[in-house]
């Protein structure tokens, strides 16, 4: 066992696998890598046996005459008996590892999460909502999924679990991520035109910085409209590509006093700076190109990564930059 996760498991996550972001995750690995092992064997039997065959028992002359054969009971007990305990240790090792996965434990930190077209959030116990899904790390979180409209299916890769997200009723998957970083979270169940788009990052952090972040997240909902805009310009890297005190651009165009401005576009003709704009620039980048910065534009679009409160929150802290 310990040689064969050490050979296998290490190949597979260093090769074709995502990460391994749990132990569940390097479970599932190592009975992929058994049946795939297993399927290899059998094929090079089967092929191999088979080319064999072909070769040694080709009719050489005319009358050549292949001997008279019917069955062998030995021979035919071997070749089902032995497939039918293959078959029984991954029927066995399927079930503890599906059993482990499907079993939640009591413990968890309980996430609810809600598939819409065409993003996941993320809300906790105190009331705070995210479009990151932030856990910390060496804990046992129970995400409980639902849907506000069609199927979707959650998805982590990294972490080798996926659950549907089923409208009317609540299903649930649980994890415990062991390694820091940012995974991604797929929708795994086709959903609609953006369905590709319906990516969220998981977060896993320490329990400090969890603490943390949670208390921070749940103060933001109290602050005035324009100062929750600045502190999701800084959390959403905006404050990397935009200058939002002086003129200078950057690698985006100054945001200071921009708005109510004219802007002479790429595209030909002017635009004036109105919230429609604003909300446009953000959502999606590639709609009008200002003179002066790359076609296409290097800004990513922020449609399903931010919600409307946090949009109009964006919109009136660029307002207010004068
Ligand atoms: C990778 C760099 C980058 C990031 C990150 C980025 N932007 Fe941009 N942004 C740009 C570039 C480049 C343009 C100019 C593109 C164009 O007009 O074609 C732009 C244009 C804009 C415009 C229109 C500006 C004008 O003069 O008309 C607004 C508003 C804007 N971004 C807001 C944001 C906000 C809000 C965020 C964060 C949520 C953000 N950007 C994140 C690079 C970035
Ligand atoms: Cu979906």
């Amino acid at each position: 066992m310990a040689i064969w996760t050490l050979l296998m498991n290490r190949a597979m996550a260093d090769t074709f696998m995502p990460e391994q972001g749990t132990e569940i995750a390097k479970s599932v690995d190592n009975l992929y890598a058994f049946l795939l092992v297993v399927s290899f064997i059998s094929c090079a039997i089967l092929i191999g046996g088979m080319i064999y065959f072909a070769m040694k028992y080709k009719r050489k002359t005319a009358n050549d005459k292949t001997a008279y054969i019917t069955h062998d009971t030995r021979l035919e007990v071997l070749w089902s008996v032995v497939p039918l305990i293959i078959f029984m240790v991954v029927f066995a090792w399927g079930w503890v590892v599906f059993h482990d996965m499907r079993t939640m434990p009591a413990d968890a930190l309980e996430i609810q999460v809600t598939g819409k077209q065409w993003a996941w959030t993320a809300e906790y116990k105190n009331g705070v909502k995210s479009v990151d899904i932030v856990v910390p790390v060496n804990r046992n979180v129970k995400i409980v999924l639902a849907s506000e409209d069609v199927l979707h299916s959650f998805y982590v890769p990294s972490f080798r679990i996926k659950m549907d997200a089923i409208p009317g009723r609540y299903t649930n998957l649980w994890f415990n991520a062991t390694k820091l970083g940012e995974f991604h979270v797929f929708c795994a169940e086709y959903c609609g035109t953006t369905h590709s788009g319906m990516i969220t990052r998981l977060k896993v952090v320490s329990q400090e910085d969890f603490d943390k972040w949670l208390t921070s997240e749940s103060e933001i909902g109290t602050l005035p409209i324009a100062e929750r805009g600045r502190k999701y310009f800084q959390t959403r890297a905006c404050a990397s590509c935009h200058n939002v005190d002086n003129p200078a651009a950057k690698v985006g165009p100054s945001l200071y006093q921009l708005y109510g401005k004219e802007e002479a576009l790429i595209e030909g003709g002017t635009a004036k700076v109105d919230d429609n704009y604003l909300r446009e620039s953000i959502m999606d980048p590639q709609a009008k190109h200002v003179v002066g910065f790359p076609k296409p534009s290097p800004m990513p679009s922020f449609q399903g990564q931010l919600s409307e409160s946090e949009l109009a929150a964006l919109i009136e802290y660029i307002k207010g930059l004068k």
